[in-house]
């Protein structure tokens, strides 16, 4: 199993399954959700509509369509509102949910977003630790995946990475 940390956008990686932050209704919106749903063409909202939302720190799973990934798994990261409301649980539901979806469907790649880092504001450095230990724990118990990607939407986020991976690994 290996872990690796890429700049770039995720709507363009050749690989089993891409992870997105989604909203409850996903039903697209901006970020990560509206890139992912213009590549993916209006297919995919067709499949989201099926699936009856999905609620904060669970996963649902879709075909990719026209994006060069096989399958989308869809993740409901929490809104930061201060760090009190369960966030930091919230979010590693939202990593372990994805990873145990990828598991049930024999998914050997995937390539994760910084949930919540954007419109839901959660602090950058505090949702890479929790992102990072969540995979850590990951690692000896699952058998499926075999690599795993962080993609990084920009330099601040990529430099986060670097320095809490050293942290953590
Ligand atoms: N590839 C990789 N990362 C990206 C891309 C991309 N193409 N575009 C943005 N990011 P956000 P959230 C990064 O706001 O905070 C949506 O409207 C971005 O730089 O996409 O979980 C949903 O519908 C940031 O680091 O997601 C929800 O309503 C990270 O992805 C809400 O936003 C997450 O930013 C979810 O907010």
């Amino acid at each position: 199993m290996s872990v690796q940390i890429y700049q770039g956008d995720i709507t363009k990686l050749e690989i089993d399954a891409i992870v997105n932050a989604a909203n409850t209704s996903l039903l697209g919106g901006g970020g990560v959700d509206g890139a992912i749903h213009r590549a993916a063409g209006p297919e995919l909202l067709e499949e989201c509509r099926t699936l009856n939302g999905c609620k904060t720190g669970e996963a649902k799973i879709t075909k990719g369509y026209k994006l060069p990934a096989k399958f989308v798994i869809h993740t409901v990261g929490p809104v930061w509102h201060g760090g009190q409301n369960r966030e930091d649980e919230l979010l590693a539901n939202c990593y372990r949910n994805s990873l145990e979806l990828a598991e049930i469907h024999g998914i050997h790649t995937i390539a994760f977003p910084a949930i919540s880092t954007g419109v839901y504001r959660f602090p950058i450095e505090r949702a890479t630790r929790i992102a990072l230990l969540e995979i850590k724990k990951f690692l000896s118990i699952k058998f499926i995946v075999e690599k795993i990607t962080f993609v990084c939407f920009n330099d601040h986020v990529y430099k986060t990475y670097l320095k809490v991976m050293n942290e953590v690994f």
